[in-house]
């Protein structure tokens, strides 16, 4: 019986240990997806390194490694490791879609993008040729008849309290620092709605009564969301997504999604300056009405998750303390901050190298925690020393208290304070370890 064992790696901490974990609160989907993909006849192991340990000495026949972000050079490393041993190494996912070209020196195959046509063409020409092709790329122009994900191999690991259901695919905007613009262009797929309810069924049938809506955008298509939420709404679930802020201003949309049992959604704020937004190529987000939507959200009972980028041209020493007010004064459950990081293949990277402000190529230090460009208004070395400083002071216990305990919003969902008081503590660990506070 052939084997396929895929590994999703983890990353490396400042102190050049890997991150580990006891649990995966959030796992991908990918993997589980993959497996469901795969021919009865043969064997699948997952392993998620944030808490499984490699195994070099599998008897597997094809090594499938991830590429998230930066966790992509473990992923080169595990690699590396199982070639000297002779196996067969297959790389997919953002990264080694985006950087196709670099990953291909370092494995036997890479698969661009979906992979929902060529993976299986992969495992055939595995099994007629006893080898792969250098490169599959077959992008999908539909996302229908996707099989229920392998969730068992999710349920046999320690995880959080919910499951991925994917809703679409890719998004309709292209800002230019996002990896799924560049890898998307623009283009934005969904799935029936049947067969999304058929996922959620499967999680509640699994014992849980959470998930995470993946989908980048999952106000992209109001009238679909609206369909999807009311029939959500008889299962009695939570879940949890991402979308634009809009969604504030859309009142009857964001009542049905409340109803049907979201209560934590991630919001790309990105910025407090309408001119940074606009230099990302974002200019219908407006920096004038992120506290009347967050204020709006927050009252509807949705704990608001936010991300924002520190970098742009416009950004200063003073820019970055006024975000850090921002966060305190709007007490924000959950918030995050990246620095600006020009992914290569995305706009923004083109833009700037033609500009000659890209002072390394050295993609492992493209991890969003450490300056790789010349921004305009604040020296690297300051904004990377800014990135810890605001994170410092987000996560430090007089913040946490004040945007958590004393929010008045989280106490009507006890439920959801705890778990905004458990990720904050959880960050603050993490920022203390000098590592993206974001694997959880
Ligand atoms: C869930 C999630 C997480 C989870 C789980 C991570 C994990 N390791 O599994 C958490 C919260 C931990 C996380 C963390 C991070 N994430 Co994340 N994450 C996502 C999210 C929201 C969903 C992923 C998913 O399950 N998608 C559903 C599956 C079905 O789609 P898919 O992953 O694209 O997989 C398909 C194909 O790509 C392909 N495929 C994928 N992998 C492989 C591998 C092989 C071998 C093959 C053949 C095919 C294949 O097959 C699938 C079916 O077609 C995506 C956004 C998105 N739209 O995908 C971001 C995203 C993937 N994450 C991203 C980033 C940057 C990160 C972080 C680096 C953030 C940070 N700075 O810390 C960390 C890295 C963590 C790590 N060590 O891996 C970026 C990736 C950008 C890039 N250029 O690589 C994304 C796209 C978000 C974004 N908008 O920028 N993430
Ligand atoms: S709206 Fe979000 S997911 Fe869509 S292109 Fe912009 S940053 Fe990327």
């Amino acid at each position: 019986m052939p084997k396929i064992l895929f590994i999703q790696p983890t990353q490396y901490a400042d102190n050049g240990k890997l991150c580990k974990q006891r649990k995966i609160n959030l796992p991908g989907l990918a993997f589980p997806l993959l497996a469901a993909y795969t021919p009865a006849h043969w064997q699948v192991e997952l392993l998620i390194e944030v808490v499984d340990e490699i195994n070099f000495d599998t008897e597997a026949d094809i090594v499938a490694i991830g590429s998230m972000g930066h966790a992509t050079f473990r992923g080169l490393e595990i690699a590396a490791e199982f070639k000297k041993r002779g196996k067969l190494v297959v790389m997919g996912g953002y990264m080694a879609s985006i950087a196709y070209k670099e990953a291909m020196k370092y494995v036997d195959s890479v698969v661009i993008g979906d992979a929902e046509i060529s993976y299986p063409k992969m495992l055939q020409d595995y099994e007629e040729n006893g080898t792969v092709k250098p490169l599959y790329n077959y992008p999908i122009n539909e996302l229908k008849n996707l099989p229920i994900p392998r969730y068992d191999l999710l349920t046999k690991k320690k995880i959080g309290s919910m499951l991925p259901v994917q809703a679409g695919r890719g998004c309709t905007f292209t800002c230019s620092f996002c990896s799924i613009a560049c890898l998307y262009e623009g283009k934005y797929l969904y799935r029936p709605v049947d067969e999304v309810i058929q996922d959620i069924k499967e999680v509640k049938r699994l014992g849980f009564n959470r998930f995470y809506l993946i989908d980048d955008n999952i106000v992209s298509n109001p009238k679909y969301l609206k369909e999807l939420c009311q029939k959500i709404i008889p299962l009695k679930m939570k879940w949890a997504s991402q979308c634009i802020i809009h969604l504030a201003q859309n009142t009857k949309l964001l009542k049905i999604v409340r109803e049907s049992g979201c209560d934590l959604m991630s919001f790309g704020v990105e910025s407090i300056q309408q001119e940074a937004i606009d230099s990302l190529d974002k200019p219908w987000l407006k920096a004038k009405d992120h506290e009347k939507n967050i204020r709006i959200l927050a009252k509807s009972g949705i704990t608001v998750s936010i991300e924002m980028i520190i970098g742009t041209d416009f950004d200063t020493e003073d820019s970055i303390r006024e975000t850090s007010k921002f966060i305190y004064k709007n007490k924000i459950p959950i918030p995050r901050f990246y620095i600006l990081t020009p992914v290569p293949g995305t706009e923004l990277y083109k833009e700037l190298a033609k500009q000659n402000r890209m002072l390394t190529d050295d993609l492992r230090k493209f991890d969003g925690t450490q300056c790789v460009h010349i921004p305009k208004k604040i020296a690297p070395e300051k904004l990377t020393e800014m990135y810890w400083w605001i994170n410092n002071e987000v996560f430090s216990i007089k913040s946490i208290l004040y945007r958590v305990l004393l929010n008045r919003n989280l106490w009507k969902n006890p439920s959801m304070l705890i778990f905004s008081l458990g990720i904050n503590f959880h960050y603050r660990r993490y920022v203390k370890k000098r590592v993206t506070p974001n694997i959880f």
